[in-house]
């Protein structure tokens, strides 16, 4: 596939597009990103599978042939090994329909309680899907490696951040600047790779 001048998110999260713009912009790339918001609305579809790519997929397709725009979708969670890489594609809405994200932290804590540090090792797992208009399709994958708290610090993020300390910091996701989680998160990674594929070949 050639790297198309214009892709259309498919998210309605603000914070999901404007982090894309910033990473396109940075990288003085001749690309438009236009939201779901800038296109006539659709009903979203079900998120049915059960690997992030999948999801991914499902929610790049509908918007490739809802617009017949080029159509990029992500899908991440975080897998703890100790819970054998649950929560997963389950992540928002793992202790209830509503996705709350007190009440997930709450219950991963709960389902940890007394887990020694050495068995609380997690990562967050983000994949990223770009569906052309004529039905063709790419992933990129990003992870950040690390382990879950005993216990939410900070205020930043969203999600499991007050919980997820990264390998190699004493600091939660929550308490890093959004830019120092940028560099190191697995949405970063693969926007990044994603970016740079964009930059290729044109
Ligand atoms: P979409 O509308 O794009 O699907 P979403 O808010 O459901 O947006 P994701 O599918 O990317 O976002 O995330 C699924 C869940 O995984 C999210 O609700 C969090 O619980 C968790 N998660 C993913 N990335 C995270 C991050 O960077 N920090 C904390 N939690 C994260």
């Amino acid at each position: 596939m050639k790297p198309p001048s214009r892709v259309v998110l498919a998210t309605n999260n603000p914070k999901k597009l404007a982090e894309l713009r910033r990473v396109v912009e940075s990288a003085e790339l001749d690309v438009e990103v236009l939201g779901l918001s800038d296109l006539p609305r659709y009903p979203e579809p079900e998120e049915t599978e059960r690997t992030f790519q999948g999801n991914a997929m499902i929610k790049a397709r509908e918007a490739a042939r809802q617009t017949g725009e080029f159509a990029v979708a992500d899908d991440s969670g975080l897998e703890v090994d100790e819970l054998n890489g649950m929560p997963g594609v389950r992540s928002s809405r793992w202790a209830g329909p509503m996705g709350d994200d007190e009440e997930n932290n709450e219950l991963l804590l709960a389902q940890l309680h007394g887990v020694p540090a050495d068995r609380r090792k997690a990562r967050f797992h983000c994949a990223l899907a770009l569906v052309a208009p004529d039905g063709e399709e790419l992933a990129w994958h990003g992870i950040m490696e690390g382990r879950i708290a005993d216990a939410p610090r900070g205020e930043n993020g969203f999600g499991y951040d007050p919980l997820f300390i990264p390998d190699r910091e004493s600091r939660t996701t929550a308490q890093m600047t959004p830019e120092e989680k940028d560099t190191i998160s697995h949405r970063g990674k693969a926007v990044r790779a994603f970016v740079a594929w964009l930059g290729g070949n044109r």
